[in-house]
């Protein structure tokens, strides 16, 4: 198994909900490594640039209202096959489908309020990462 770099953000919703903690334990415990993290209260123009990849997508203004209504924790994580283990970890992106113990089912609010992202492909995790850190901001 390879070791790999993937990118998290711990969203609006769960940050205000004071799960910043919870949620990187059950990373942690999970087997991935925060490698970098810092808050930061992204712009319309940061989260629309961010999910451009979703503009033409009918909830793309929900989704950028919600990204930019408050802070989110963005960071990075390592470990054997990362980006697949974080998605496990997250559980479906309607958290009413996510499986028991993933952090979705635990916490999310709904499928737009669904406190996590994490990349679903090397590309997507090289893109989103040198998005929001350089590469000294990244400390294995
Ligand atoms: P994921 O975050 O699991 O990778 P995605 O890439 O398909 O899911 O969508 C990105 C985000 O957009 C998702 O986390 C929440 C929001 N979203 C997706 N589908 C939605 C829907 N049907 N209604 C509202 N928001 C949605
Ligand atoms: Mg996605």
């Amino acid at each position: 198994m390879a070791i790999e770099r993937t990118f998290s953000m711990i969203k609006p919703d769960a940050t205000r909900r004071n799960l910043t903690g919870a949620i990187t334990k059950m990373l942690e415990e999970g087997g991935l490594r925060v490698v970098a993290s810092k808050r930061v209260w992204m712009s319309r123009r940061e989260a629309e640039g961010f999910y451009a990849v979703h503009k033409e997508r009918p909830f793309f203004g929900e989704l950028v209202e919600s990204m930019s209504a408050g802070p989110t924790v963005v960071q990075v994580l390592e470990g054997e096959n990362a980006i697949s283990r974080n998605r496990e970890l997250m559980g479906a992106t309607n958290p009413s489908q996510a499986a028991d113990g993933t952090i979705r089912k635990s916490h999310a609010l709904s499928i737009g309020e669904n406190s996590v992202h994490g990349s679903d492909a090397p590309e997507t995790a090289a893109q989103e990462i040198a998005y929001w850190f350089s590469e000294t901001e990244i400390v294995g």
